[in-house]
């Protein structure tokens, strides 16, 4: 039954627009409503500091997979030549210290409300507010609000029987504790071999006295090649941030490096096998855009799959644990491809072991380990879950929100999201969804795709208040048309194929499995989006 709207309450903090979570999009967000358009905007941030993504995920290892040089705001000169990136990745600590000093900058802290989780939001129609309820007990409402909640921030934490009756510590990688964990001399066993996974076990490994990788799926993994930052690179990259910029706006994936031009089926075997070679040296997520159809041939994806299969096999020293680490079960870069330091190497480590939980799944955890379907028992002091996230709709479904005639989102959305281009939902007026489902979003260098949704949500705000107009709302053909284009981008790569993709939803029970980002490419999507803000917003009803 869907809830009646949350009533004109008079203690209720009245804004122009609301804004929930302090990240990356929550940052830029108020930035660009409240200096540029003078508007009173109040960000609701269930943390006690800005970060979002940063905020949470402290486990051991977490860095990021984009350059550190392409991962910052573009959108101010201010902001790119008064920071200095120490290396080529930059750690957590460091990308919170940077959106510490983004918020400082820009002195948005006074105008976020920290510790305050958003736990319904209702659109009164009446009043044409959307009428916000938070954990603190306070209220707000304003006309407008965006969600800046991120797309991996609701932790996907496996229903495993017996979790509850462990001795030992269990943790998520996306709710790390703030203090860290010791795990000095322990017995660790970490489940989850996605991007997290990767980065966390050669960490872990070195801390602690015995490694157990519980491994689902096998995954490809590139080298980064982190290194520091000398200065001439840093100077570099301040000379050339409008270069840098353009380059970025102009690609598939946000990333400052354009997609090959040659298919890997028109060159030698040699020649090939030398370019995925240089791209492999050189390390990190370029290598998927070595040729421009890994993508979109199998045949094609299969030259990479297989050079990186031959790389696993030629780092691992144990033919057995090698077998099972190359034995991927879909094409190269249809899950989101994670970058290591140091994976495949973990395993030739003395302290570290590899288990097949596709062949023998876990059964159950027990007061002093995990147990697995043939009986076998591995004796354990802490467990990782490196897991992952309810990814793209889970936040946004956790905080109960409700449009036009009360309806659910989690109603709206049954049979998998539906919005006009990832930024609007049909029957909620005025909520704009940043990097929503729909959107390039996950398979983009993220602040790119944060940028340009803000900047187009200002633009649709500013639009609307200068033609006098108090509402915009998608449509539901506009919304059909979306989902359709949606699927017809993602069915022409192959990244359907990867049937057990957080993309596809497929990684949480019950979950509607829907390719959910949209795969046209950032380049593609901007013009898109101009072009509907250019005509006046056809595919949206404004009154
Ligand atoms: O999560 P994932 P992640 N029993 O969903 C396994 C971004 N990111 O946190 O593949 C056993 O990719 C699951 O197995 P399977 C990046 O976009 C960015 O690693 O479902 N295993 C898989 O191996 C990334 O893609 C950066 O069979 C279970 C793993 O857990 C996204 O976040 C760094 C299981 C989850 O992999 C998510 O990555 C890190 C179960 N019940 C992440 N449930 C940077 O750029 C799940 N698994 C910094």
């Amino acid at each position: 039954m869907p809830e009646a709207p949350i009533p004109p309450d008079a203690a209720e903090d009245r804004f122009d627009a609301l804004v929930i979570g302090a990240g990356f999009a929550g940052l830029y967000q108020l930035h660009a409503l409240r200096d540029r358009l003078g508007l009173r905007v109040r960000v609701l941030e269930a943390a006690d500091g800005v970060g979002g993504t940063w905020w949470w995920n402290r486990y051991p290892g977490a860095r990021c997979d984009s350059e550190s040089h392409a991962y910052a705001f573009y959108f101010s000169d201010d902001l790119l030549q008064s920071w200095d990136w120490s290396e080529r990745y930059p750690q957590q600590p460091e990308i919170l210290r940077y959106l510490n000093h983004v918020a400082n900058r820009l002195d948005l802290k006074r105008d976020i409300a920290f510790g305050t989780r958003v736990t319904q939001a209702r659109w009164d129609e009446a009043a044409g507010l959307w009428r916000v309820a938070t954990g603190t007990g306070r209220r707000y409402a304003a006309p407008f609000l965006i969600t800046a909640v991120g797309c991996l921030s609701s932790a996907n934490i496996p229903d495993i029987p017996g979790a509850a009756d462990f001795a030992g510590t269990i943790h998520h990688t996306g709710e790390w504790p703030h203090d860290g964990v010791d795990f000095t001399g322990k017995r660790v066993g970490m489940i989850g071999t996605g991007s997290t996974g990767i980065q966390a076990a050669p960490v872990l490994a070195e801390t602690a006295a015995h490694l157990t990788v519980f491994q689902r799926t096998a995954n490809y993994s590139i080298p980064a090649r982190n290194r520091p930052l000398d200065d001439a690179f840093k100077r570099w990259a301040k000379d050339n941030a409008a270069e840098i910029r353009a380059a970025m706006h102009s690609t598939t994936n946000g990333h400052p490096w354009p997609l090959g031009t040659r298919s890997a089926l028109e060159v030698g075997a040699e020649e090939r096998e030398a370019a995925f070679r240089a791209a492999w040296e050189k390390g990190g997520l370029a290598l998927r855009a070595t040729f421009r159809d890994i993508l979109t041939s199998r045949a094609a994806n299969d030259t990479a799959a297989d050079f990186i299969k031959a790389r696993i096999r030629e780092v691992v020293k144990d033919p057995a644990t090698a077998a099972k680490l190359a034995d991927i079960d879909h094409p190269f870069a249809t899950k989101r491809p994670p970058i290591d330091t140091g994976y495949f190497e973990t395993f030739n480590r003395d302290n570290v072991d590899l288990v097949d939980i596709r062949a023998d799944p876990i059964a159950r955890i027990t007061p002093t380990g995990i147990t697995l379907r043939s009986g076998a028992e591995y004796a354990l002091d802490g467990i990782v879950f490196a897991t992952g996230f309810d990814a793209m709709t889970g936040a946004l479904l956790r905080m109960d929100i409700a449009g036009r005639g009360a309806l659910p989102l989690a109603e709206a959305w049954a049979a998998g999201p539906r919005t006009q281009l990832g930024l609007q939902v049909p029957g909620f007026p005025n909520l704009f969804t940043i990097t929503g489902p729909g959107s390039p979003s996950v398979l983009t260098n993220m602040p790119v795709a944060i940028e340009q949704h803000v900047e187009w949500i200002t633009d649709c705000i500013a639009h609307l208040r200068r033609e006098g107009l108090a509402t915009i709302e998608a449509t539901d053909d506009a919304a059909e048309a979306w989902v359709a284009h949606v699927n017809d981008a993602a069915n022409a790569t192959l990244m359907p194929q990867a049937g057990h993709s957080w993309y596809l939803g497929a990684n949480v029970p019950g979950k509607p499995r829907v390719f959910m980002p949209y795969a046209g490419g950032m380049a593609r999507y901007r013009v898109i989006c101009a072009d509907v803000a250019a005509q006046g917003y056809p595919g949206f009803v404004t009154a």
